[in-house]
């Protein structure tokens, strides 16, 4: 997998692909990625890459020259995806990562200010994303993000990753609570079905943790599952529903 940055500022993105996973994953040459300056493409002798928007209004527009200019350098028009990261787009969720995760090459624009000419929209972009309801400055974070979460799932890229979709149930609810020695800590115990050894009583536990964290915290998310009676058995229990 390629992935080509544009963006004003990529020295935010660059030292988060210098740690962890992502440095693995392009270590081991399953990830590519390419940080470009769009001031590069910039067309006048001031390298300026906005300007004030037709019609009037607070904020500066990203002048479309040297995007469209970036694009052409990159020859990636025909091949690409073209993701424009911006909080109009339609919201990144797991699903999404792992189906860009099988693509070869992917363009991540970053607006800043109050975004690209539409012409930018209209011609060159192929999806756009938004990474959560809330506005950040500027679309290298939000591209950033997008890169952690397809880095992590490629194919191949890790072992981890694929061992834990065993879990039935670790892609439709919130995680289970976790613990590590000691047994006991500041007068905390770690739950006795933990340390007892026996396999499927673990599992119901940790179950029933997921489905109770996720009816505490994420309700929307239980609303699109098919509860069995033992699943709202347990909701009961604890409170959480009726
Ligand atoms: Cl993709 N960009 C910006 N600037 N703000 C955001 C976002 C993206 N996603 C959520 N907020």
């Amino acid at each position: 997998m390629k992935i080509d940055v544009l963006a004003l500022f990529p020295e935010i993105i660059a030292p988060a692909l210098e740690t962890g996973i992502l440095k693995r994953v392009q270590e081991a040459d399953k990830l590519t990625v390419n940080l470009h300056n769009l001031r590069d493409w910039a067309t006048d002798k001031h390298k300026s890459v906005d300007d004030y928007p037709y019609g009037g209004g607070a904020g500066m527009i990203l002048k479309p020259e040297p995007i469209f200019a970036a694009v052409a350098a990159l020859n990636s028009e025909e091949t690409a995806h073209i993701i424009y990261l911006t909080p109009q787009g339609t919201p990144l969720t797991q699903g999404v990562a792992e189906s860009l995760s099988l693509e070869t090459h992917l363009v991540l624009l970053c607006g800043r200010y109050k975004g690209v000419d539409e012409r930018v929209r209209d011609r060159l972009v192929t999806t756009e994303l938004s990474i959560g309801d809330y506005v950040l400055s500027g679309g290298e974070i939000a591209a950033l993000v997008l890169i952690d979460a397809i880095g992590r799932v490629l194919p191949g890229a890790l072992g981890d990753y694929e061992s834990a979709h065993v879990d039935s149930f670790s892609q439709e609810l919130l995680d289970h609570p976790h613990y590590t020695r000691p047994a006991e800590f500041g007068g905390m115990r770690v739950p006795e079905v933990l340390v007892s050894g026996h396999h499927e009583n673990i599992e119901k536990w940790r179950y029933a943790e997921a489905l109770k964290r996720t009816a505490k915290h994420r309700p929307d998310l239980l609303q699109k599952l098919e509860l069995s009676e033992e699943d709202i058995a347990i909701l009961k229990t604890a409170g959480l529903a009726e």
